[in-house]
């Protein structure tokens, strides 16, 4: 009988990925060994895959420990957290989750819009607290008719838009290149985009070309009467210069799933009326984390059962 292949997990998966790849492999649980070093110095060189999350990633220091490592699966679209341009020089096959998650990724950011320009959560605190007696609450911006500027108008991008576009905002969008098939307003240029629409949407993917994309100066295009919605990654945003255009009201409010060093979210921020702040759940959705799972899943087979073929290589 042959030996199961041996795989490494980076952190707790969904429970039932988990319980297929500790079935189908020897798997070592990395979150749970005592001293991750000395169990590499001894094991990396075993580890033939390496299943891993947008989260928790795969540093280059990591990889540096798997010598024979051969695919890193990943849960999630985004891998700026693998160090990719490793895995591509040492034949390493990385695949991710593309578009299963569009649709729930969209469906955040179209809740983000809505509440950041209605100030929902913001009413909700307002009912908790037992203000409404005393006074009502103030009135908030109208979502529709605001030209809503994406960055990126990739799969989610897009999905965005199809949504933005049923509560009859007018789309604008900056990509590398214009979309085929869309008659959404094209801006080469991402100044003129953010000067022009009044609601900025990031759905670009995190990593060296897009960080600190939004930075104090374009902030300041954006206005005061301007909103920032991020769902993409905490890198693209110049965190600290969004701290200050809140706060001095160079934009006028901000809906943010991501930040800089998740989890922790700065005081300022939370102390604030004008942001509505959630943890990260843009694909958090049970069906849609199912379907996550199962394309890694999906993709294991393919690598180790299915001749290398991978489903979804990035
Ligand atoms: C997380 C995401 O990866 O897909 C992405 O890029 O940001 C999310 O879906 C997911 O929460 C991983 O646990």
């Amino acid at each position: 009988m042959t030996q199961p292949t041996p795989v490494l997990i980076a952190g707790p998966l969904l429970p039932s990925l988990q319980t297929a790849v500790d079935t189908h492999f020897a798997a070592t649980h990395y979150w749970e060994l005592a001293d991750q070093q000395a169990w590499l110095q001894a094991h990396g060189a075993s580890i033939k895959a390496l299943v891993t999350s947008g989260v928790y990633g795969a540093s280059a220091a990591l990889l540096g420990q798997l010598p024979n490592l051969e695919a890193i699966f990943s849960f999630g679209v985004g891998y700026d957290a693998i160090a990719v341009d490793v895995a591509r020089d040492r034949g390493i096959v990385v695949t991710n989750t593309p578009q299963v998650l569009d649709d729930c990724v969209a469906d955040t950011a179209m809740g983000l819009i809505l509440d950041t320009l209605r100030r929902f959560t913001e009413a909700d605190r307002y009912v908790r607290a037992g203000k409404w007696p005393q006074a009502r609450f103030p009135v908030a911006v109208k979502v529709g008719g605001k030209k809503l500027g994406i960055v990126g108008l990739g799969n989610i991008g897009q999905a965005i838009a199809r949504r933005a576009a049923a509560f009859d905002m007018e789309i604008l969008y900056h990509n590398r290149s214009p979309k085929a098939g869309v008659d959404y307003r094209y801006f080469a240029d991402l100044d003129a985009m953010i000067s022009a629409c009044d609601v900025l949407v990031l759905a670009v993917p995190g990593g060296k070309a897009t960080d600190r994309l939004i930075d104090g100066r374009r902030l300041a295009l954006l206005g005061s009467k301007g909103f920032l919605i991020n769902i993409a990654r905490g890198s693209v945003v110049d965190q600290p210069a969004l701290i200050q255009a809140l706060q001095q009201g160079t934009i006028a409010g901000a809906g943010l799933d991501v930040f800089e060093a998740e989890p922790q979210v700065p005081e300022s921020l939370l102390a604030m009326d004008n942001v509505v702040l959630l943890p990260h759940v843009g694909s958090g959705t049970q069906e849609t984390r199912q379907a996550m799972g199962d394309l890694v899943w999906k993709n294991i087979e393919g690598w180790f059962y299915n001749g290398k073929r991978p489903l979804t290589p990035v």
